[in-house]
């Protein structure tokens, strides 16, 4: 019982090996939309890819036939074990309430369908360092949103914010994808030389992301987002490779034995481990250096996808995430 993601070409159709059904699909493309595809799983499409070229499709598989449903903003799939929810957004004014509505009516669903862990999020925010019509940042309008809802829904403690990425697109709207398992308790972990995100402090808005750094799930290492933030501050403004180095070195010491065994995990993991790589790049024209730096970290063999949007702080230039299999 395991839940996998794969890439595969937006060409192709996303069929899944041997003993292995498709639970849904994330399209990084030119558009968004939520649909029940004609195979009958869910796919979100998040416009982050801009020729078909680079266009991606990242598929989740389990290994029981899921049963899956889109209602409105919400689709979701589940096999028993595994939930995956997306939620899709439009563009709105102000996106605090919208954004709690939605996340809170996703929470309800993982409880009515019985599966109480949720263990990774992403956060697909459009115009993600632009200005709300009250003139906050959209990030942080956003960030203020998902707080209410875990505090409505999960109380104000912090021990139910798993991994999660945080991300712009190249479109408008918000969009998030949940993973949730139905009985395997799933550990969020932090990162010993980064202020953990939930207790950031005010200067960067209302509220605090709720977010962990990584959160295991069985053998599995999900790897939040990571930027080149140390304490609480970001490093090297202006200099995306050595934004790039303090971010895989930040990775580097999260997954390490020294971090994990202080935190009660008994494992430790390097770099070149890392697998379902994204690597967030502000601007296209870093995207070679960035490559270079990353290849080197990882080992040249290891598939990488890089992808041309903002991160959510106007002065990092990269945002790395990946997942320990
Ligand atoms: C950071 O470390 C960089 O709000 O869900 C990374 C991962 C970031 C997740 C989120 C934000 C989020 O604060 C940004």
């Amino acid at each position: 019982m395991t839940i996998r993601a794969d890439i595969t070409p937006i060409g192709q159709i996303p069929v899944a090996q041997e003993g292995r059904h498709v639970l849904a699909t994330v399209t990084f493309a030119a558009a968004a939309a939520l649909t029940l595809t004609e195979h009958g799983h869910p796919d979100l499409a998040i416009p982050m890819a801009a020729g078909q070229e680079e266009a991606f499709r990242e598929v989740w598989t389990v290994t029981e036939r899921p049963r899956a449903a889109v209602h409105d903003d919400l689709a979701h799939a589940h096999d028993g074990t595994y939930l995956f929810i997306a939620g899709l957004l439009p563009e709105q004014d102000v996106y605090t309430s919208p954004v709690q509505a939605l996340y809170e009516k996703a929470f309800a669903l993982a409880d009515d369908l019985g599966y109480a862990h949720i263990f990774r999020m992403w956060n697909f925010v459009g115009d993600i360092i632009g200005s709300n019509a009250e003139g906050m940042e959209v990030y942080q309008d956003f960030v203020r949103g998902r707080a209410q809802a875990f505090e409505a829904h999960k109380g104000h403690g912090t021990a139910h914010m798993p991994a999660a990425t945080g991300i712009g697109t190249q479109g408008r709207g918000i969009a998030f994808v949940l993973l949730a398992s139905r009985h395997e308790v799933p550990r969020h972990l932090e990162n010993l030389k980064q202020t953990p995100a939930y207790h950031y402090p005010h200067q960067y808005g209302p509220k605090p992301p709720s977010f962990a750094r990584a959160t295991r799930l069985g053998d599995t290492l999900y790897v939040s987002g990571t930027a080149a933030i140390l304490g609480h501050e970001t490093v090297h403004k202006g200099d995306v490779e050595r934004q790039s180095r303090v971010t895989l070195d930040n990775i580097a010491h999260l997954i390490s034995r020294e971090n994990l065994t202080a935190q009660g995990v008994e494992a430790g993991h390097e770099l070149k481990e890392l697998r379902r790589i994204k690597v967030y790049v502000r601007h296209d024209s870093d995207i070679p250096a960035v490559r270079a730096t990353c290849e080197e970290a990882f080992g040249a063999g290891v598939e990488v996808k890089y992808l041309n949007v903002a991160v959510c702080r106007d002065d990092l230039l990269v945002e790395i995430e990946g997942i320990v299999p």
